[in-house]
């Protein structure tokens, strides 16, 4: 009798565990930085993760992916739109090559400072270039943030548009940046992030640009003697989840989505906030020599001819309404 009912007791729990298994859905999403609280990638990744399984009581698991395990960020934004992978949380670099309208945000000197680029994302700009992404097969949920993008390289001080003649410079691959280099006199060379450090060590490369955040947590001062707060360009980031998964959703899951990807976003723009206030400082106590700042109408005139052409890519009534978005 006893046997029984302890069979019955465990056969009955062996159900309940496998529902809940069967009822959690595990979905990965991948990141080029380590995780939190290391990277503003980890930490959109864990505000994601916790709000998701909040809000979903635990129906959705979100594994995290960090370090470029998964690829770099155009190998990781391509496995989103074939489905074998579920989110990315990427820089807006390679995205142009995905949604071409959005190569607009990557314009040098475009935005004044982090409130105007987030009024403009989340604004009515933003929220249009994020609907253009699900006819390339993409869902963006919403634009995190990397900072304002600076310089650096190991051949020399760069102050002025002269000193980056002939520096081998790695850019994303992205066609604004590599216009927008190669007008400043410099050898632009498009490369996935995860190819940037060996590049930075072997000197195939003299130098590379990216946010504070990025040359802190990627601890770019152990192969980088020269930083130049160039300030040249704003990087946001975007949260972008498969097609597959979001045709799966209720529409209350997909309001679930939209809001923990919010949320991510707003802890991504947090920890760049903090680190922008020392980030600099601990770079120069590990040993890099910091251009402070640099002429940029300077720089701008010398860009003149990629704006000619930005103008001609993007419309220049598009590129004024953002640039003067109060
Ligand atoms: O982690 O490829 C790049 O430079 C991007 O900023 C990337 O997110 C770095």
């Amino acid at each position: 009798m006893k046997r029984n009912l302890f069979r019955c007791l465990g056969l009955a729990a062996a159900l309940a565990t496998s529902s809940i298994a069967s009822a959690q859905t595990a979905l990965r999403m991948g990141y080029a930085l380590a995780p939190a609280p290391n990277s503003h990638y980890g930490v959109a990744g864990s505000a994601f993760a916790e709000e998701i399984a909040k809000r979903t009581q635990g129906r959705f698991k979100i594994e995290q992916y960090p370090n470029s395990q998964l690829g770099g960020e155009r190998e990781m934004i391509e496995s989103v739109q074939l489905g074998t992978l579920d989110l990315v949380v990427t820089s807006s670099g390679p995205v142009p090559g995905f949604v071409p309208e959005t190569g607009i945000v990557d314009i040098p000197f475009l935005f004044r400072d982090p409130a105007h680029a987030r009024a403009v994302l989340d604004g009515a700009i933003g929220q249009e270039l994020l609907a253009k992404f699900p006819a390339r097969n993409l869902i963006a949920l919403a634009w995190g943030e990397q900072g304002f993008r600076h310089l650096t390289n190991n051949k020399r001080p760069v102050g002025t548009p002269e000193d980056m003649k002939g520096l081998k410079l790695r850019t994303m691959e992205n066609p604004v940046h590599i216009t927008a280099f190669r007008t400043l006199g410099a050898a632009p060379t498009p490369m996935a992030w995860p190819e940037v450090i060996t590049g930075l060590q072997q000197g195939t490369i003299d130098g590379q640009e990216n946010p504070i955040s990025v040359i802190t947590s990627a601890k770019l001062s152990q192969v980088q003697k020269f930083l130049t707060l160039t300030r040249h360009v704003y990087s946001p980031a975007v949260v972008i989840l498969s097609p597959k998964i979001w045709g799966s959703l209720s529409e209350a899951d997909k309001s679930t989505f939209r809001e923990a990807s919010k949320t991510a976003a707003a802890a991504m723009r947090r920890f760049v906030d903090d680190l922008e206030k020392r980030g600099v400082d601990d770079l120069k106590a590990q040993g890099m020599q910091v251009v402070m700042g640099i002429d940029t109408a300077q720089f701008q005139s010398t860009l003149a001819p990629a704006y000619a052409e930005y103008a001609k890519k993007y419309g220049q009534a598009n590129i004024d309404r953002i640039k003067n978005y109060k």
